[in-house]
């Protein structure tokens, strides 16, 4: 098949979980054709099967606010004409599934008919798209969707809720190459971070305000004062100059490296022992699936789909959301014990696997199939 995948091509989950899906699918043979304003962070190899198509936005100086949306629509007809596409998988529905709507009719009305499948990831439900100055927006094209996919029964019904969605959606869990976890791949030291064998604490963020930063500074706090341990904060965002005020407030810096942006973050996840995720709200955590695949156990709140991913008592701990003395006792009760730590290790690696991507990849591979029949028939 020829598909053409829309993201956002940063460090977001969604952004992620496209870019490897679109690597995954060019590795089995399909042709792949990324259609962003950007390259995406993660596709940095090499693949005959994949193509980049850039979405240059033009600065003219009448506009306040660039039509970015447009412009995508634009390039979509295009590389859809061109490439000969048989269909647009779009990740993230704010702009891209009207976009992809809108491409949709321009081709329709050249006799050129191509389905488009929006995979709904989490804030574009949760947070922006209920905002009533996108809903209207947003509710039409994702009803208009040949297909509809998301990332979680928890999203799946948060849309159900909040949107006169009336179609069908199937829930496509995110996935990640356990492959790539494989630890004789990781050649780093935890020595560089714990120098007299403290234990270390590790998380992943893009520092929005609902991962709720500053929580895992104050469950840090709390547990470094029991046993010796180390942080570690790999991300970056507006959250940022808050978490080194409150830093300093608790003079806890010099227990805390912050790394900024990784892009592949599974070096750095193999030498820590646990991995916390305190947001507000979570559709899926992909973070937190990375962390397990690099045998991780997880401290989270409970919203959203983070339960479909953590599981209670047995990979981790889920909290009520603000609730840092119930995180630092889980987090104290999993790393003051070397053998509850190893099966925790362990549990979070098995239950990593069960999102190994050969189990989600023909999902999505059955739904394109489904849809083009749907085309031809
Ligand atoms: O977490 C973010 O702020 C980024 C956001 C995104 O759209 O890139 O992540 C969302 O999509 C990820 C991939 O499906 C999910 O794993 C995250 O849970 C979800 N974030 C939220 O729901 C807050």
């Amino acid at each position: 098949m020829k598909i053409g995948i829309v993201c956002y091509p940063t460090f977001g989950g969604s952004g992620v979980v496209a870019t490897e899906l679109g690597i995954a699918l060019a590795k089995k043979g399909h042709e792949v054709h990324f259609i962003t304003y950007s390259q995406p962070v993660r596709l940095d190899g090499f693949s005959e099967r994949i193509f980049y198509h850039e979405v240059a936005v033009s600065n003219y100086p009448l506009f306040d606010f660039q039509p970015y949306e447009l412009v995508l629509s634009s390039k979509l007809v295009d590389v859809a004409k061109h490439e000969k596409l048989d269909l647009l998988h779009v990740h993230y529905a704010i702009p891209h599934a009207s976009a992809a709507y809108m491409a949709k009719q321009i081709l329709a009305s050249q006799g050129i008919h191509i389905p488009y499948i929006t995979t709904l990831h989490g804030t574009d439900i949760t947070l922006l798209g209920r905002d009533p100055s996108f809903e209207p927006v947003i509710t039409f094209a994702i009803n208009q969707s040949d297909a509809v996919t998301a990332v979680s029964e928890s999203l799946k019904q948060d849309t159900y809720r909040h949107f006169g969605v009336t179609r069908e959606i199937q829930v496509i869990p995110n996935f990640i190459n356990i492959e790539e976890y494989s630890e004789e791949k990781c050649g780093c030291s935890r020595t560089m971070y714990a120098a007299n064998g403290e234990k270390i604490m590790i998380h992943v963020s893009n520092f929005r305000k609902v991962k709720r930063v500053e929580d895992v500074l104050r469950v840090f706090d709390k547990v470094r004062k029991v046993i010796p341990t180390k942080l570690i904060l790999v991300g970056d965002g507006p959250e940022r100059t808050a978490v080194e005020k409150l830093c300093r407030e608790l003079d806890t810096c010099n227990d805390i490296r912050s790394l900024g942006k990784v892009t592949n973050p599974e070096q750095i996840l193999s030498i820590a022992d646990l991995f916390i995720l305190p947001s507000e709200t979570e559709s899926f955590g992909l973070a937190a699936l990375e962390a397990m695949a690099a045998h991780l156990p997880v401290i989270s709140t409970n919203t959203g789909g983070l339960p479909e991913v953590n599981i209670q008592g047995v990979t981790g701990f889920l909290s009520n959301v603000g609730d840092v003395d119930d995180m630092a006792k889980n987090t104290l009760h999993i790393l003051s014990d070397e053998k509850v730590l190893a099966v925790f290790k362990k549990n979070a690696y098995e239950q990593a696997r069960k999102f190994d991507v050969p189990k989600i990849l023909p999902l999505y591979e059955k739904l394109y199939m489904s849809l083009l029949k749907k085309e031809l028939a």
